[in-house]
């Protein structure tokens, strides 16, 4: 195996072994070859889409293939086998499709569109040769796959909102050409450049139509505060980012004397007014994800992962644990997609938790957040207020991730250092090494104003280019603003992608940058938008601040 997708990445290089986040190599390999297929269909796909035939079920295969292989969403061998096996039927069907509309089938296809297989063994086989090393160029295998990562965080995000019943087939266009460009070696650097980049102009698009079907749906988040502690029913803890599935457990939990409570980056949940009528939705318990191994035990209930980031589970809670959609364990018991028109069946999970002890008490307290862009407008007068005044001097976007490595103290030491006249915006659960710091409010402004999850970090663009327009500015670059971000999987590189779009500049990117960044992608980065990483937080705000 060879995977450097996430920031955890062995050795800041890769893992070869078994991954850091407890991937095998077997799963490893059948990622790879998942990833494969797709970009076999892709190169169809891309074909079909000039003919004028777009399948459905086709694009949302690969977006959902492509979300299964992101860090920590899906573990289970069994999982990818299936859909290798439905991925080459689906490939199958396209090209029958395409020749019978009359289009014709280039002799000289890449392997992915060609190759087929039936057996575990022979899946396994190819697994091992189509990995991340298979492209031999550094710099070419680099762009493909910083291109790739950036796919596979515009699928998760393009199914939050497709869950939602919001699909805008421009972006699933741009899906399989950028996945069938990454097979073709005649493309040019500066033009694999090229596709990068247009990544980031998507990942625009498909945080605006997350953000759209979110706030369509569950109206625009509010500022509010949400208990820490527990109660003394019990309870059921939902993970992840998907809003539908946390819905409909509320729906189905309705009166059964059982509580519902958020963990990591479902916390933002608690903004949206729909889930606010819920007199059982109790709180949120715990931090981050990679909390999850102790936080997970003390819940004494069950858990629902509806997304990434899932640890591997301990023996403790591992009948307590249950996954939904991309998400995947072996062993661990998975609630079946919706039935067309029909809400999931999340009654075993519901009979469990009767039969569990309510949680036990981890911490007590309330924090606060919800400040999307409509809230931010809201008191735009008021920041522009503080800022014209002097009150706020400096605003410090730090959305994106939190992990495990120690060296991310880094972000709880920097939010603690910086001025008292200056403001962080977050998103993402990298909030959770801040949000419970009590950092104190400017003029009734907190200075720590939480969007919400990783993909609100479109919000905080939005409120950084109307800032720019509040204060009649030509450059986002000129407000008071500093980036400095904390990654660690891949829905964070289409982050990154989206604000290099919006023309934001000089972003510091951290713990460590990307293994996957070969020195001379790195170089086109640091030269052409000012990416840096950090240092050490005394000299790093000192960059900030230009002093
Ligand atoms: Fe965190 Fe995990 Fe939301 Fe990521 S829970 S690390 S960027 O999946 O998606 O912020
Ligand atoms: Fe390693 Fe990250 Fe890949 Fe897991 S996802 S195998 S930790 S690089």
């Amino acid at each position: 195996m060879f995977c450097y997708q996430c920031q955890e990445t062995s050795k800041g290089t890769g893992c070869t072994l078994r991954g850091v986040c407890g991937k095998t190599e077997n799963v490893a390999n059948l990622q790879d070859l998942l990833i494969f297929v797709l970009k076999g269909i892709s190169i169809y796909a891309v074909q079909a889409r000039e003919l004028g035939i777009i399948r459905q079920d086709i694009d949302k295969f690969i977006m959902e293939g492509l979300f299964a292989t992101i860090t920590n969403a899906n573990f289970d061998k069994d999982r990818f086998v299936e859909m290798v096996r439905e991925g080459l039927k689906l490939r199958e069907e396209l090209k029958q499709e395409i020749v019978k509309a009359g289009g014709v089938i280039p002799a000289q296809l890449h392997d992915s569109a060609t190759w087929t297989a039936d057996s575990v063994e022979v899946f396994e086989q190819k697994a091992a040769q189509v990995g991340v090393l298979a492209t031999e160029n550094e710099d070419i295998r680099s762009l493909r796959e910083l291109l790739t990562y950036g796919l596979k965080g515009m699928a998760a995000y393009a199914e939050h909102a497709f869950t939602l019943g919001y699909n805008d087939p421009s972006i699933f266009g741009f899906i399989v050409k950028g996945l069938a460009a990454v097979t073709n070696d005649n493309l040019s650097v500066d033009e694999l450049v090229g596709l990068v980049l247009e990544a980031g102009k998507y990942g625009v698009d498909v945080m605006a139509l997350l953000d759209k079907a979110n706030t369509s749906t569950y109206g625009s988040p509010e500022v509010t505060k949400v208990n820490i502690g527990v109660r003394h029913n019990p309870g059921i803890l939902v993970s992840g980012h998907d809003l539908k599935d946390l819905e409909e457990i509320l729906i189905q939990t309705e009166g059964t004397g059982i509580d519902i409570y958020t963990h990591g980056e479902m916390l933002p949940a608690h903004y949206y007014p729909a889930f606010k009528k819920y007199a059982h939705f109790a709180g949120n318990y715990g931090n981050a994800w990679w909390k999850q191994d102790k936080e997970f035990d003390s819940f004494n209930g069950p858990i629902l992962l509806t997304t990434n980031c899932l640890v591997p589970p301990k023996d403790s809670y591992k009948d307590r644990l249950f996954t939904t959609s991309v998400v995947g364990y072996e062993g661990v018991k998975h609630i079946s997609a919706r039935e067309e028109g029909q809400a999931k069946d999340f009654s075993a999970i519901i009979e469990l938790a009767k039969k569990c002890p309510a949680p036990t008490e981890i911490e007590t307290g309330e924090i606060v957040g919800g400040f999307a862009h409509d809230q931010i407008f809201a008191v735009a007068d008021k920041i522009v207020d503080a800022v014209k005044s002097g009150a706020i001097k400096h605003f410090f976007v730090m959305a994106g991730c939190d992990g495990r490595m120690k060296s991310r103290e880094y972000y709880a030491d920097f939010a603690q250092a910086i001025p008292q006249d200056t403001v962080i915006l977050t998103a993402g659960c990298a909030k959770y090494k801040y949000n419970k710091l009590n950092l104190g409010d400017i003029g009734g402004i907190p200075r720590v104003i939480d969007a919400g999850q990783c993909n609100d970090s479109y919000s905080l663009a939005v409120t950084a280019l109307k800032l720019k327009e509040i204060f009649g500015l030509d450059d986002v670059n000129e407000l008071p603003i500093s980036y400095n971000i904390a990654w660690y999987e891949q829905k964070a590189v289409i982050v990154l992608l989206a604000l290099l779009y919006l023309g934001v500049k000089n972003i510091h990117l951290g713990p460590t940058l990307p293994g996957f960044l070969s020195a001379n992608v790195a170089n086109v980065l640091v030269k052409n938008f000012g990416i840096a990483g950090i240092t050490n937080v005394e000299d790093d705000l000192k960059i900030f601040l230009g002093e």
